[in-house]
């Protein structure tokens, strides 16, 4: 998902079901599995500071990948140093494609392949080398 986990959501068949294409309602499942983000510092479900969706803790991730027989959390939505950042003990991972973000940011970008044994690996897209914001000049 593009967020992360949604309190709402406890049967895969609901992201299935979801209607395609759709607009992004006020609440509900859609719109927090879009926008909501993984803390470190959270346990269960927290307040999210973007002022929509929630943020969640490891053990939601594990109760979570326990529940549905899955091995493994993917999602974006925030930009990682390195192009992807793994929580939860590499039971959720965030990847991060786009590298220098927006130009604001010196971020590496990360394509993540998955092999028919399961085996996740990255493919690093180099930020671009840092540049030098002001020129001096001397007078
Ligand atoms: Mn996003």
């Amino acid at each position: 998902m593009h967020g992360g986990l949604s309190p709402d959501l406890t049967n895969l068949d609901q992201i299935r079901n979801l209607s395609r294409p759709t607009a992004i309602p006020d609440s509900g499942l859609l719109r927090y599995l879009l926008w909501s983000d993984p803390d470190r510092d959270v346990k269960g479900w927290g307040m999210n500071d973007r002022g929509v969706s929630y943020t969640f803790g490891l053990d939601k991730v594990s109760e979570f990948l326990a529940k549905q027989d899955l091995d493994l959390v993917c999602r974006a939505h925030q930009v990682v140093e390195d192009g992807y950042k793994f929580f939860a003990y590499r039971q959720l991972v965030t990847i991060f494609s786009a590298p220098n973000y927006c130009s604001e940011f010196d971020n590496a970008g990360v394509i993540m392949s998955v092999d028919e044994n399961l085996i996740c690996s990255f493919q690093i897209l180099k930020p671009a080398e840092k540049k030098a914001k002001f020129m001096s000049t001397k007078m």
